[in-house]
């Protein structure tokens, strides 16, 4: 027997229905993952499901101070408390205190997203049986394969039991989330007025040029085809 529920199936590729489906299923065993950007679309339709929804944010302690700004007033707007998950004191000060603070731009950002970002992540996963994503298909050359539901391919949930990993905007283009956005009159992070268009921590994050993809401006230094901070790691086995 799958582990995805029927009805989390049943909503296909509908954003509104996915948001919806997983927060009947699962309620305070499901949160929602925001990065303090455009997947704040997300908590528009967990909020027009009428439910109650949990979101949760990894600060590394890195990310812009817009981005600071940016959460509070998003917590302001729905009405909500999001959940800050930071690193370990002691695996961040080893690492820093060994390398120095910017040892990502000689040796790969693996070490740093590993402890700043996948290993809190891992440890607010395995309190919940759910976990709703901003991802998009489009936002990657890792993610063209990004399914609307699955069994979470890396993580696990509570108990260490499998962990259903939702992405209701897995297939919305871009230009439609924020189309959808301007609608609905939600807040934005204010760096995307300054050419941010997907947004991480503050020295791994550039504004984009003319002609780029998005993930051009995230880790600029590394290949586009390895571009995963370990939060969607499945990611890269499957393209
Ligand atoms: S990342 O893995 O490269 O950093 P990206 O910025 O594209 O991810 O965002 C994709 C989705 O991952 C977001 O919509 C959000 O669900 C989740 N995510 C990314 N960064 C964070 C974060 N700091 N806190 C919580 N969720 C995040
Ligand atoms: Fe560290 Fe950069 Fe990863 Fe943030 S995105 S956790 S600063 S390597």
């Amino acid at each position: 027997m799958s582990a995805i529920p029927a009805s989390l199936t049943a909503a296909g590729q509908d954003p509104a229905a996915l948001v919806d489906a997983c927060l009947a299923a699962y309620g305070d065993a499901a949160a929602i993952a925001f990065s303090g950007a455009e997947d704040v679309l997300v908590l528009e339709y967990a909020r027009l499901s009428g439910r109650r929804f949990r979101v949760f944010c990894l600060d590394t302690g890195r990310l812009h101070p817009e981005t600071y700004t940016y959460l509070a007033q998003v917590e302001q707007h729905f009405g909500i408390q999001i959940q800050y998950c930071f690193p370990d004191r002691t695996r961040v000060e080893a690492m820093v205190n060994a390398k120095g603070l910017f040892s990502f731009y000689r040796e790969g950002h693996g070490e740093c997203c590993g402890v700043r970002k996948v290993e809190p992540l891992r440890q607010q996963l395995a309190t919940l049986r759910a976990w709703i994503t901003g991802q998009r298909r489009d936002q990657s050359p890792t993610r063209t394969d990004v399914p609307p539901v699955h069994v979470d391919p890396v993580f696990s949930g509570l108990g260490g039991g499998p962990l259903i990993k939702v992405n209701p905007l897995a297939a919305v283009p871009q230009a439609e989330v924020w189309a959808t956005i301007r609608a609905y009159g939600l807040p934005t992070n204010a760096l995307h007025d300054q050419g941010y268009v997907s947004i991480g921590c503050a020295p791994c994050t550039r504004p984009l040029r003319p002609g780029e993809h998005e993930r051009a401006a995230r880790w600029w230094w590394e290949e586009g085809t390895k571009k995963e901070c370990g939060l969607h790691a499945g990611n890269l086995r499957t393209s």
